[in-house]
């Protein structure tokens, strides 16, 4: 879900090894993996898991180790390739028009190193961050393991923090202001979360309701820094030896995950995000002056639907571009939000380099949206990228397909 993004457009490096690598695909089997498209060949096949509100987070692992990626969401993992629904934990009731749910951002991964993927799950902003052992097939509820009591930042989320190979989870504290990030196990037998100190107290970003967060390499030099709407903290050469230095930024306004992304391949990093309850998509242009001042200048990318509360940045038509994903986070605030009786749809954004850099937009879904998040891989076994949510209208995949020109 969250992969290390390419630093800087691959294309404008060596023009001719993608050229080469372009026409040597043209010309390979089609087994050598997916070949690239124009955007209107990528349509996508809907799969209803449930119809019922239970999360607005999900997360995908082979839960009973047949091959096959499943889907996990609040009270349930789905059993691919039908989706039987199992139970992983009790079961609550959730009203899409009344509240919340307590199931948010959500991650598959093996917590415990015994060879099956578990379920992390954080709960309500500011609240709770559990993980769910997988347990190895045997039928019940799943033993409950607690990560953190309090984590806030909407978008907080799950990134590798040290490089270690695992992925790891990226908060605020909101009682004392501070971000941090917890480092996942690497020892069977010591299962706690370390809890790493980002920022100094009393920071920005930091509330339990703050919207705006993200992980990537600002400066360019390999480290994954953090970024929220005010700044991005420099991550050190050992990034559990806080505080990171803080740059301040004007980064937009209030948003969900956030990207950093040489948009106009300029060799300096802007920063992409979405509005989480208001209407817009923006990439925020870095801009230096001689005397090396930075400022930022905020361009728009589309305004076709509100609350876009989770975005992904992410290859779909493997044209070597990445690609946006997001939709409408359907009754957001139960009604209260602009635009929430609009369509929920979800949408991928085609990306068109260039230095007036531009997204052709690609209609998914129109009867879904995203949740707080949403998981863009390949769940299906075909090399191409799905899409998966969860959210007050259900829980859903939607596999990509391709069309070929005959
Ligand atoms: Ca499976
Ligand atoms: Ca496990
Ligand atoms: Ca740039
Ligand atoms: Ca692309």
């Amino acid at each position: 879900m969250h992969l290390p993004r390419p630093k800087i457009n691959r294309k404008n490096r060596y023009p001719f090894l993608v050229l080469l690598i372009f026409v040597g695909t043209l010309g390979a089997c089609a087994d050598k993996g997916p070949q690239a498209v124009p955007g209107d060949q990528v349509s996508f096949k809907k799969h209803t898991l449930l119809t019922e509100f239970i999360a607005e987070g999900v997360a995908v692992g082979d839960v009973n180790n047949d091959g096959l990626i499943d889907v996990m969401a609040g009270p349930y993992w789905f059993e691919a390739p039908d989706w039987k629904k199992h139970e992983l934990a009790p079961v609550k009731t959730f009203y899409y028009d009344k509240g919340y749910s307590d199931a948010f951002i959500s991650y598959g991964m093996d917590v415990n190193h015994d060879g099956w993927v578990d379920f992390v799950r954080i709960g309500f902003p500011g609240k709770e961050v559990q993980w769910f052992e997988n347990p190895q097939n045997q039928s019940g509820h799943w033993k409950v393991h607690l990560i953190t009591e309090s984590l806030g930042n909407e978008s907080a989320g799950f990134y590798d923090i040290d490089g270690d190979g695992r992925v790891d989870l990226v908060g605020s504290i909101p009682e004392t202001g501070e971000m941090v990030w917890f480092k996942s196990p690497t020892d069977p037998n010591d299962l706690r979360w370390k809890k790493c100190v980002i920022s100094e107290p009393n920071s920005p970003g930091t509330a339990q309701y703050a919207h705006g967060l993200g992980v990537g390499d600002m400066n360019l030099n390999g480290r994954p820094d953090i970024i929220i709407k005010e700044g991005w903290w420099e991550a050190p050469e050992d990034p559990t030896n806080g505080p990171w230095v803080f740059h301040p930024a004007a980064l937009g306004e209030a948003c969900a995950q956030m990207y950093a992304f040489d948009v106009n391949g300029n060799g300096m990093q802007d920063v992409i995000s979405t509005s989480a309850h208001q209407l817009g998509m923006w990439w925020h242009e870095q801009i230096r002056d001689d005397q090396g001042n930075v400022q930022w200048v905020t361009h728009d990318i589309d305004d076709a639907f509100t609350q876009t509360h989770g975005l992904e940045l992410v290859d779909i038509n493997n044209d070597g571009h990445l690609d946006l994903v997001t939709g409408k986070r359907y009754f957001a605030h139960m009604g209260a939000d602009p635009g929430e009786f609009d369509t929920p749809y979800v949408y991928w954004y085609e990306f068109q380099p260039g230095e007036t850099p531009s997204w052709v937009g690609h209609e998914v879904d129109d009867d879904s949206g995203v949740g707080v998040h949403v998981v863009t891989q390949d769940i299906t076994d075909d090399s191409l990228i799905d899409i998966i949510v969860a959210n007050k209208k259900g829980v859903f995949v939607f596999e990509q397909q391709r069309q070929t020109n005959k």
